[in-house]
């Protein structure tokens, strides 16, 4: 039953609100629709859903995972024009899911998560916007994403650059880049995407290699009109197809559990490289000096010939400074620059990237303290201390090998049984205990030491002291295994502690949404 429920200018009372209108969040909200709860917002700082596939607009943006595994198990789409589709279909198969599960009127745009404090007297999230709005919330699920703000490199004179500069994640489609001379920072997956759709407009390409990724060929194909009516009129076969590419993205995880196996596709690897790179010096620049998959893998047929183009040059010596119109490296060697693409990543420590959002659980408990020496959390999902909250793609629950989404469909679920762990129980909330986290953490720790991750390189799934905070480190179908049920014994219910909730927990009746 609802009652307090309600909102005014710059409060709103909720059962449920997440932070971010990615794949992440509008899955939440999907599944809390379906489960028969219409009391929750979305707060998205962007103009727009779509999280990662809204902003990463540059030439060639596209998924590595093929579009029939990454997409919703539950909103499968017949029409995916081919295996690996581009930013643009992605992005449009998640605005027509918006449209299709009417969440628009839950979202609030433009409007950023800058603090939380949950208050144990009445179990609650008291959350406050960039906007002035406060949320007051019984559950609070971060689904903002760990690849969302840029890392901009500080390279000596970059501020005085004159001509154009901007962050892949961010492309200026204004700039014409067409006969300039362009310097290309970084080689991971966004810089092996676009840089071979640009480089035959460009004057010249310098293309910035501090250490070069693996990158495997791309098994792409158009799917043919008559598949995609057979997928449409026979879901099943789509289903089928879905199958085939869940398992054979699965079959992946033989050379991250067995270095030595990566090691011997890494030889292969060399061959091709060597193969489809004409310049013996160039190819040889381009082979990377640690095991295949210790880096995120990538894939592309471009890559590598587009170091055969005479308007494209590898340059692997650092970079000493950029001057008005120049790039400058170690060895003395200057290059005219109109332009330069950082192509550097992203900040995805959350110690960095959530410095500007304060986050207070039970008395003593602040997230960014709390991850100080390490960042954990139980499954990815929930963390100790902090009742009531719950992450998506959280510490160890991103992926190397297969679809992010069947990740969050997961943890979704997890998330909606502590919810109904709650309801049934009559308690108020739900927190994790600090034993079961710190147990599953040892035995994730244990299981990626020995893996490809660990076999000695600099990746942004290690932090500085080389702890993978990032990996879920087993088949995917474990994850799903092991979060289909809770067990009990590994959380802490409770009442509220002080005065009567302001918001009541409304009972969810479950619906049947848009098949
Ligand atoms: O970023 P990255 P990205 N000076 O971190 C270099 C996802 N993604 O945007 O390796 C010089 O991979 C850095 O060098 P090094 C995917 O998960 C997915 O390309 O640190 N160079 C590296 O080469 C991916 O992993 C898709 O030595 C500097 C590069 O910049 C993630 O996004 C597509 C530097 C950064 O590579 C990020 O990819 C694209 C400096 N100061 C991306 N700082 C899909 O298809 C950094 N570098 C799903």
């Amino acid at each position: 039953m609802k009652v307090s429920t309600a909102a005014t200018q710059d409060e709103l009372r909720t059962q449920v609100a997440i932070i971010g209108a990615g794949f992440g969040g509008l899955c939440m909200a999907i599944k809390l629709r379906e489960a028969g709860q219409d009391d929750f917002v979305i707060l998205e700082k962007g103009a727009d859903v779509g999280g990662t596939w809204r902003d990463n607009s540059y030439p060639g943006a596209a998924c590595d995972v093929q579009s029939h595994m990454y997409s919703y198990s539950f909103n499968g789409n017949p029409n995916w024009s081919k295996r690996y589709s581009s930013w643009r279909e992605i992005q449009e198969y998640i605005l027509a899911t918006t449209e299709k599960y009417a969440l628009r009127p839950f979202i609030r745009f433009q409007t950023s998560l800058i603090g939380a404090r949950y208050d144990a007297a009445t179990a609650l999230w008291h959350l406050q916007t960039d906007r002035g709005l406060q949320v007051v919330c019984r559950h609070f699920v971060l689904a903002s994403g760990p690849l969302h703000v840029p890392q901009i490199p500080k390279i000596p004179g970059l501020a005085r650059f004159k001509g154009r500069v901007f962050h892949s994640a961010q492309w200026d489609h204004d700039y014409d880049l067409n006969d300039k001379n362009v310097v290309s920072i970084g080689t991971g997956g966004s810089a092996i995407q676009f840089a071979p759709e640009i480089a035959p407009r460009v004057r010249r390409l310098h293309i910035f290699q501090r250490t070069p990724a693996w990158v495997i060929p791309r098994d792409e194909r158009a799917y043919a009109q008559i598949e995609k009516q057979a997928f449409a009129r026979l879901p099943f076969l789509r289903k089928l197809h879905r199958a085939r590419l869940y398992w054979s993205n699965e079959s992946r995880v033989w050379p991250i559990f067995h270095p030595s196996l990566a090691r011997v596709g890494g030889e292969a690897l060399k061959w091709w490289i060597r193969w489809s790179v004409k310049d013996p010096q160039v190819a040889a620049a381009l082979i990377p000096d640690y095991t295949l998959g210790c880096k995120r893998v990538l894939i592309s047929n471009k890559w590598y010939p587009m170091f055969n183009r005479d308007n494209v040059e590898l340059v692997t010596a650092g970079i000493r400074e950029i001057k008005e119109h120049s790039i400058v490296t170690d060895d003395g060697q200057e290059r005219a620059a109109d332009c330069i693409i950082l192509a550097t990543g992203f900040v995805v420590d959350p110690r960095i990237y959530m410095q500007g959002m304060s986050c207070h659980g039970l008395p003593g408990h602040d997230l960014l303290r709390d991850w100080q020496d390490q960042v954990e959390a139980y499954y990815g999902v929930s963390v100790a201390g902090y009742p009531n909250m719950f992450q998506l793609v959280g510490p160890n629950s991103a992926l190397g090998h297969n679809s992010i989404i069947f990740m969050i469909e997961c943890q979704v679920h997890y998330i909606l049984n502590c919810m109904k762990l709650l309801e049934q129980s009559g308690a108020d909330s739900i927190d994790v205990q600090p034993q079961a986290q710190a147990a599953f953490n040892e035995e994730v720790q244990k299981a990626l030491r020995g893996t490809v991750w660990s076999s000695g390189c600099v990746s942004w799934y290690t932090d500085s002291q080389g702890k993978n905070y990032t990996i879920w480190p087993w088949s995917t179908w474990r994850y799903w295994l092991r979060t289909r049920e809770l067990n009990r014994a590994d959380f802490i219910l409770a009442k509220a502690t002080g005065e009567p909730p302001l918001v009541k927990k409304s009972r969810a009746r479950k619906k049947t949404l848009p098949a």
